[in-house]
């Protein structure tokens, strides 16, 4: 590709040198399009691209979380106000993430465009403007938790590789001296350079991108080939509880049809974390460490949480985050060692009334020690229906706490607890503006008809799932329109841990109409009207959906 200055241009080079595209005062749109500014923002984009693909590649040989995007997308998150990331779970639900992304990507391109165009007209600036970058993801990356400063290699290593492709591509542009436009400054600084021509660009540019895109693929493989976690955890033979969970009683389904499944299938159980890359433990590396104030540190291995009295539970999670009537809950059967008996081998000491539990990125949850120690059965669970942990759902180990708020209790990836006191410690959401605590609050969710279904009038089956874990849930009503309140149908209860469904039979009549419903809990409460955003401690009012019958 390239040339050394003293060889005479090729015929095709020479051949942009028609009158046509020199003309004065002709600057036809599609001339503008390709300009120098133009060409100098694809030379910055190419080379971005060299950076992260290059430190992608190398970084398959490092920890997952210190390549550029993923750091820089965990930093971000890290420092999301909770509005913005109660927006974001309420814009685009669990697709959250994809939504980082692309904000990142356009984030991204526009630098690179800038540093492109910067780099073209003053080199150096260009190069100080790349290093800070880099520099910027280097410190990206090294404050990630449980990462090594040996980690920002592949982002170096990325960065001095993409100022050599802006180099390369920058240095054809200005041997590019057909501009029209070009400025006096850029004509003296290449006055004997040979000419080279847009599509020698255009050239250079595809095979930077197509290296870029081969590195970032290959960087994707290795990674995969490297890592056998995925197969080590497909492989694991779950050992038997000595307290398996009671059966699942009939009835507990609704019999409205359409209504979720009473047990949540692994694959559909929702998701939410700060994670960006799942992370990846090996189970013979995992390790728990018990501390703070304790009589006795201990350290737990995989090994022997398989060898402790387990404990088998449905339990169902919910998020903080959920609206009312959002699907942000799940029923699962858990498997683990119950953490109370961690506990009592530590040994918490007197003025202690929280566990600060961390998982391996950084995420941590502040979960009032009474809550791991009663009988509601606190667990460290490693199986999830019958199977692993899934690596999203905290593979090899994570918290389930029944009635409490996945954000001060579930945390997943679980590798230290640290017995202290709510005066001493903030958890990862309290320092960001959420509560402390999290009781779950009591609520009824309709799940058919969907909200602005059209029906056909007549027996019209109105069903959904209703929660107040450790409570229970004793009674749910529904109200037409202005209607009474009237009892639904309950399921079965299996425990007060678990939801438990409901269904009503509606006569419907033409028109629109109002459907509502409400909990009562195992205390007698009933659920509060009064409505609350998911911020600081959880969302809160009656469900209210409108149908048409037709
Ligand atoms: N490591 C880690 N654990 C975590 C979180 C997290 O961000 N990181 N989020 C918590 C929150 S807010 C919820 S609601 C639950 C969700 O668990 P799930 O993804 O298995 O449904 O995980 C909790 N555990
Ligand atoms: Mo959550």
């Amino acid at each position: 590709m390239d040339k050394p200055s003293t060889q005479t241009p090729r015929a095709e080079e020479l051949r942009i040198e028609t009158p046509a595209r020199k003309r004065p005062g002709q600057h036809p749109a599609s001339k503008r399009l390709t300009g120098p500014t133009v060409l100098a923002a694809l030379a910055g984009v190419a080379a971005a691209a060299v950076v992260l693909s290059v430190a992608e590649l190398i970084g398959a040989f490092f920890t997952a979380r210190a390549t550029p995007v993923i750091a820089l997308g965990s930093t971000f998150i890290d420092f999301t106000p909770s509005w913005l990331k109660d927006f974001a779970i309420a814009t685009f639900g669990t697709n959250d993430k994809v939504a980082l992304f692309v904000g990142m990507a356009v984030t991204i391109l526009l630098l690179a465009c800038v540093l492109g165009i910067v780099a073209y007209r003053k080199w150096a600036l260009g190069v100080a403007g790349v290093l800070l970058m880099g520099a910027v993801i280097v410190a990206a990356v090294v404050t990630r938790s449980g990462v090594k400063p040996l980690d920002a290699i592949p982002t170096v290593i990325g960065t001095v590789a993409g100022l050599i492709a802006l180099r390369f591509l920058v240095t054809r542009l200005w041997r590019m001296r057909q501009w029209p436009d070009m400025d006096s400054d850029l004509s003296a600084k290449a006055p004997d350079r040979p000419v080279t021509s847009r599509r020698a660009f255009f050239a250079a540019t595809g095979v930077t991108a197509a290296a870029s895109a081969i590195a970032a693929t290959g960087g994707r493989l290795l990674s995969a080939a490297r890592s056998n976690v995925a197969q080590a955890r497909e492989s694991l033979q779950l050992p038997a509880a000595a307290k398996p969970a009671p059966a699942v009683p009939a009835g507990v389904q609704s019999m409205a049809p359409g209504v979720t499944p009473w047990v949540t299938p692994n694959n559909d159980f929702y998701r939410i974390d700060t994670a960006l890359s799942v992370p990846e433990i090996n189970a013979q590396d995992w390790e728990l460490r018990v501390h703070g104030l304790v009589d006795r540190e201990i350290r737990l291995s995989f090994q022997d949480l398989l060898d402790a009295n387990l404990i088998e539970s449905h339990v169902s999670l919910t998020c903080v985050s959920n609206p009312v009537g959002g699907n942000l809950a799940g029923n699962a059967k858990w498997l683990g060692m119950p953490i109370r008996d961690v506990l009592k081998m530590a040994g918490p000491q007197e003025g202690a009334d929280m566990v600060l539990s961390t998982s391996i990125d950084g995420f941590s949850a502040s979960t009032p020690l009474e809550a791991l120690q009663d009988d509601r059965d606190a667990m460290l669970a490693f199986g999830m229906n019958d199977e692993a942990l899934p690596l999203e759902h905290g593979y090899p180990v994570r918290m389930v706490v029944p009635g409490l708020y996945g954000f001060v209790s579930a945390t997943k990836w679980v590798v230290d607890l640290e017995v202290t006191r709510f005066a001493d410690s903030q958890a990862y959401w309290t320092q960001r503006g959420w509560s402390e605590r999290g009781p779950i609050k009591t609520m009824a969710r309709v799940e058919v008809p969907k909200s602005f279904a059209k029906v056909p009038s007549g027996r019209v089956a109105i069903g959904g799932t209703a929660w107040a874990q450790t409570r229970g849930i004793t009674k749910v009503e529904v109200q037409i329109d202005n209607g009474p309140w009237t009892e639904a149908v309950l399921s079965t209860e299996a425990s007060v841990v678990t939801w438990r469904q409901w269904s009503f039979d509606w006569e419907a009549t033409p028109g629109p109409h109002y459907i509502k419903a409400r909990a009562t809990d195992g205390t007698g409460e009933v659920q509060t009207d009064q409505r609350a955003d998911p911020v600081p401690d959880g969302a809160s009012g009656w469900q209210s959906l409108m149908v048409t019958v037709e």
